[in-house]
């Protein structure tokens, strides 16, 4: 008698033991190269979870841009296709327009994360995308214009550029002609001589060769780049408590050493370029203003006109103090 209810009450321990104690496994897709710059902090992360998360969580990480068009991972998290997604606002303001507003962020994370702007835009995401905003990994690295013509002001008439939502209000308050590609078309578009420059941060130019079809960067650079870890919501509210703290862990790691870890690599980029024979070209002080104060001026334009609801309140939580 007692050496069967023994038996029972161990089997149901190791029942529930074994239910509790079940490895959960997450899809994940970046929306960037495997191996380059937006995807490194992304991959570092993975493997963060991967080692704390032996036996309690697992990603498993499909790839980038071979596995899924860029431009569809906001879609594949949203309808839970993927688990978790490494992906930048600009690639879903289909679903998210609000989402681009990041780039104007003129606050750290941290400050966001106090103030109510990460709450604010933490519920849009959750509306919106049926996701969870778990880490910005790429921050304090601006976005620069880069041409095959050189241009002595401020004034982009007459020029064909490469962009993506990040770029696109901005550069055409200034004149350009503009045309929307994922960054794996950056390259066939400058050897053709499609556009005549393009958008993109001051880092990760030699990840798929584009320093050498590129003559001119303009400085100075304007906004902060975001690239962000999300989480598909309906996915995230499945997991235990223990699994969403090996998730969060690395999250908040990964988000406290973005900056700094940006900073360093921005310098060494930077010298890089010159390296390479890439000139700089800059405006007088002047011109120089006019550049960053139309960036912002448009940039927000753009954001409101595109959410007139939310638009005013991420600036006032996002925009420096006056
Ligand atoms: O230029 C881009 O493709 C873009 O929008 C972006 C955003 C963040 C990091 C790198 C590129």
């Amino acid at each position: 008698m007692r050496t069967v209810s023994t038996w029972i009450m161990l089997a149901a321990f190791g029942l529930s033991t074994a239910a509790s104690a079940q490895e959960v496994t997450l899809r994940a897709v970046s929306a960037f190269a495997e191996k380059t710059t937006y995807s490194k902090p992304f991959e570092q992360f993975i493997e963060r979870v991967n080692a704390a998360g032996k036996g309690v969580v697992h990603i498993n990480y499909i790839g980038g841009p071979k596995a899924m068009p860029p431009f569809e991972v906001g879609n594949a998290l949203k309808n839970g296709v993927i688990d978790i997604a490494n992906a930048t606002g600009a690639f879903y303001t289909n679903l998210m327009p609000e989402a681009d507003a990041w780039k104007l962020a003129q606050r750290p994370m941290a400050e966001l994360r106090k103030n109510g702007g990460y709450d604010y835009m933490a519920k849009l995401y959750a509306q919106k995308m049926n996701a969870i905003f778990l880490a910005r990994l790429v921050d304090d690295n601006p976005f620069h214009l880069y041409l095959n013509k050189k241009i002595d002001k401020p004034d982009l008439a007459g020029l064909k550029l490469r962009i993506t939502p990040v770029y696109r209000d901005f550069f055409q308050a200034l004149g350009a002609t503009v045309v929307q590609t994922a960054p794996g078309e950056v390259y066939t578009a400058l050897e053709r001589g499609v556009v005549d420059g393009y958008g993109w941060p001051i880092t990760g130019i030699f990840d798929l060769g584009w320093h050498e079809k590129t003559k001119y960067r303009v400085d100075p650079g304007f906004y902060s780049a975001e690239v962000s870890v999300l989480v598909n919501k309906t996915a995230w509210d499945k997991l235990t408590d223990k699994q969403k703290a090996v998730l969060q862990q690395a999250a908040r790691q990964g988000e406290n050493e973005a900056a700094a870890d940006f900073a360093k690599l921005d310098a060494s980029e930077t010298e890089r370029q010159a390296k390479a024979g890439i000139q700089t070209i800059t405006f007088d002080a002047a011109g120089s203003k006019k550049y960053l104060d139309e960036a912002y001026k448009a940039g927000w334009a753009g954001v409101i006109r595109q959410s007139p609801e939310h638009g005013p309140k991420l600036q006032a939580f996002f925009a420096k103090a006056q």
